[in-house]
């Protein structure tokens, strides 16, 4: 008996060979049984075998793992069972990483005694900005000493893609922020040379070794992923490296791709490299290796491998067999619950002082900074030579230093989706995207990652992230610095969408927004930051006591009517709303109570029903355009929630829908909602 390996043992060999034989058989079975399994997508790893193998038996309980749909081989060799992967084949109610939610092969794994898996979506290559969000948390607690590792038993990170996926944009982020801070992440791609039926020679120049030529702090290596001996040399060298030395890696690995793209998108409709393929296949490779070195004769391999396809037939019955999900469990998992349901702390203080807007909010991250070590603040210019471009971040890099308050790049899919990272190792991500109208690139992010880690991990994963957005028109800030965006937020379920219009509220909600286990996002309106614009001197306000906090989804009552004979109004608004309504209701004494929403998703439709019991009419104020909007929609429901209220439709009032707010400054007040338009809308109102 020959080794086969200077550095692997041959029962090592063999035990990755059994694993990469289980894969097959998996494969082959749900081939077989094409009636059933064609129920639900599935995608399969033949062909990358050997790469993967070699991967993922170097996981251990303390790495974390980001993958794609063709990883059922690694997440069989880091140690989850055939019956756990065919459960989620089956979409049943124990599939251990989501309960059904979602395909096969997309991992969530948060388990004590294996690597763990934040959740993964199906958008090719966007599991990279998350797990760069791992990496970048693990070293951030290595830097504050929240963690430390017995020598070489540090965390690793691996994150696997396929060869097309790595040419999409936010790949490019997550390398790049894995180069510039140096963070201890293996990325592994899997080069099958297709896309799905796009051909690289179609597709793109070079490979992804070529793209990290680009980003010279990751240490790049190519392998023949068939070869498993020389993929589980390589791969165990680079996870000790990364284990001491705390860096990146990025290994090409060539592969053959040699089932179908997809259960649904079958190979013979388009491949004409089959056959070709096919002479690269790994299990041949090593089964002649492991022959011809006398490891094992050919009759014990085809005992291995009938033994292997029993055990796996027997399991494959019992997922078929498994119970289905209850529909009740998934409705559980719309948020991770919060712990904060009241107001509580003093808003008015005895001792407390006129404070503006902008620095309410400056003293409520000082003051969470402070208690939490856990906690950082990061984002375009938030670092200590600026301090945020409205100095909403003044001071907090010299206090708290560079590793908590830091400069990112510009790189809004970064700065949002490296949040689930973060919260997945523990900590509390404030992060800043430095205008709404830069929102855009990150919200693919915001929507196909954190929005739904926690549904579709089935509760493993809440995220935790505040995202603090300023918004808003005011002062000419042009086309792309005044847009109002929470229309389209709101339309993302399973985030919290926050707009506030003082600095007691912005104080107050900041800090339940921090406790909160769920993504959001905090519209912060540039305009009242500090009371420039005339009216909305009450953004500056007494500064609560530094345990004020106020529940998201409760609204504020900002000006109270007691019933009449005469007709009366409530306007629904939040944000600068507020102040065209304060000065409006002037006009019409004792007639209008005003609502302040402060939280847009959830939205407290108790208070809402409430004021229009009293007043019996309604008017939705907001900065954004009416047509199709978050405001068009609450009136609806309004309407019918509140029919047997009403003595008129409830009314709407927004800025004038156009794609942009104009720089000019007369243009811009015109576009806006002004005190004189709401007060004709609640005149009209009155007559009803
Ligand atoms: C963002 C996004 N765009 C498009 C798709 C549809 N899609 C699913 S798989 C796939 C091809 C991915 O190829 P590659 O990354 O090379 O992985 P392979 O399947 O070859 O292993 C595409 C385009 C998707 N899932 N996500
Ligand atoms: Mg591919």
């Amino acid at each position: 008996m020959s080794n086969l390996s200077a550095s692997i043992s041959n029962e090592q060999i063999l035990d990755a060979y059994r694993t990469m034989r289980t894969a097959r058989h998996m494969s082959d079975i749900f081939e077989e049984n094409a009636k059933l399994t064609s129920k639900y997508v599935h995608a399969c790893s033949n062909g990358h075998e050997a790469i993967q193998v070699a991967s993922g038996r170097l996981l251990k309980k303390q790495d974390w793992l980001s993958c794609y749909y063709r990883d059922d081989s690694i997440l069989l060799s880091m140690g989850m069972k055939p019956y756990e992967l065919m459960l989620q084949l089956f979409a049943k109610k124990d599939d251990p990483f989501s309960g059904g939610r979602t395909y096969y092969s997309h991992p969530s794994l948060n388990r004590d005694d294996l690597a763990k898996i934040p959740h993964q979506s199906s958008a090719t290559g966007m599991q990279t900005i998350p797990a760069a969000g791992v990496a970048m948390g693990l070293q951030f607690r290595e830097s504050q000493g929240l963690d430390s590792w017995d020598k070489g038993e540090a965390p690793v990170v691996m994150c696997s893609i396929g060869d097309a996926a790595t040419t999409e944009g936010e790949v490019s982020e997550a390398m790049y922020m894995s180069a510039l801070k140096k963070m201890p992440i293996v990325w592994l791609i899997q080069d099958n040379e297709w896309d799905i039926s796009a051909h690289a020679s179609e597709i793109r120049f070079g490979d992804a070794a070529t793209m990290a030529a680009g980003f010279p702090p990751i240490e790049m290596h190519k392998v023949d992923g068939t070869d498993l001996v020389a993929c589980m040399e390589l791969m165990e060298e680079v996870f000790d490296t990364v284990r001491t030395e705390r860096r990146p890696f990025l290994i090409h690995a060539k592969v053959p791709l040699l089932g179908h793209h997809t259960s649904g998108v079958r190979r013979e409709f388009y491949r004409d490299d089959l056959e070709e393929a096919r002479e690269r296949d790994p299990l041949p490779r090593i089964e002649k290796l492991l022959i011809d070195g006398g490891i094992v004769a050919q009759k014990e391999l085809d005992e291995i491998s009938a033994q292997l396809r029993k055990q796996v037939e027997k399991e494959f019955a019992q997922a078929r067999d498994a119970d289905e999900p209850v529909f009740a469990d998934l409705l559980d998992h719309k948020y991770a619950p919060t712990d904060i349901v009241e107001e509580k702390g003093e808003r008015h203080p005895e001792s407390g002082e006129m404070t503006l807007m902008v620095d309410c909010a400056l003293h409520a991250m000082q003051e969470l900074m402070s208690e939490h070590p856990e906690s950082l603040l990061y984002g375009q210019d938030v670092g200590k030579r600026l301090g945020g471009v409205f100095r909403e971040a003044a001071t907090l890099g010299d206090k708290f230093g560079d590793r908590r308050v830091f400069n990112t790049p510009i790189q809004e899919a970064f700065i949002i989706g490296s949040t689930v990272g973060m919260s997945c190792v523990g900590l509390k991500p404030i992060v800043e995207v430095q205008f709404a109208d830069y929102i855009w690139p990150g919200l693919n992010q915001l929507f196909t990652e954190l929005s739904r880690s926690y549904l579709l991990s089935n509760g493993q994963w809440p995220v935790h992230s505040l995202i603090r957005v300023p918004i808003g028109a005011y002062g000419s800030g042009g086309p792309y610095h005044s847009s109002s965006v929470e229309s389209v937020l709101s339309n993302i379920r399973g985030i919290k969408v926050v707009y506030p219009s003082n600095g007691a509220d912005l104080k107050g909600l900041i800090k339940a927004a921090f406790h909160d286990p769920n993504p959001v996002v905090m519209l912060e309106h540039k305009g009242l930051y500090w009371s420039k614009i005339p009216g909305t001197e009450e953004a500056k306000c007494i500064e609560p006591s530094e345990d004020y906090i106020i529940p998201l989804g409760k609204a504020r009552t900002v000006l109270e009517v007691s019933p009449t004979d005469e007709a009366q109004c409530s306007i629904i608004t939040y944000g600068r709303g507020v102040y065209w309504a304060i000065e409006a209701a002037k006009k019409f004494n004792g007639l209008v109570e005003i609502i302040d929403l402060r939280s847009i998703i959830p939205i407290d439709m108790d208070a809402i029903a409430k004021s229009i019991t009293k007043t019996n009419r309604c008017l939705v104020l907001t900065e954004e355009p009416i047509e199709n909007s978050f405001g068009l929609s609450l009136s609806g429901r309004i309407a019918s929630e509140c029919f047997e209220s009403l003595d008129a439709a409830p009314h709407n009032l927004g800025s004038i829908s156009l794609p942009a707010i104009p720089l000019n400054s007369e243009m811009e007040a015109a576009i806006l909602p002004s005190a004189e338009k709401v007060a004709a809308k609640i005149e009209d109102l009155l007559r009803f």
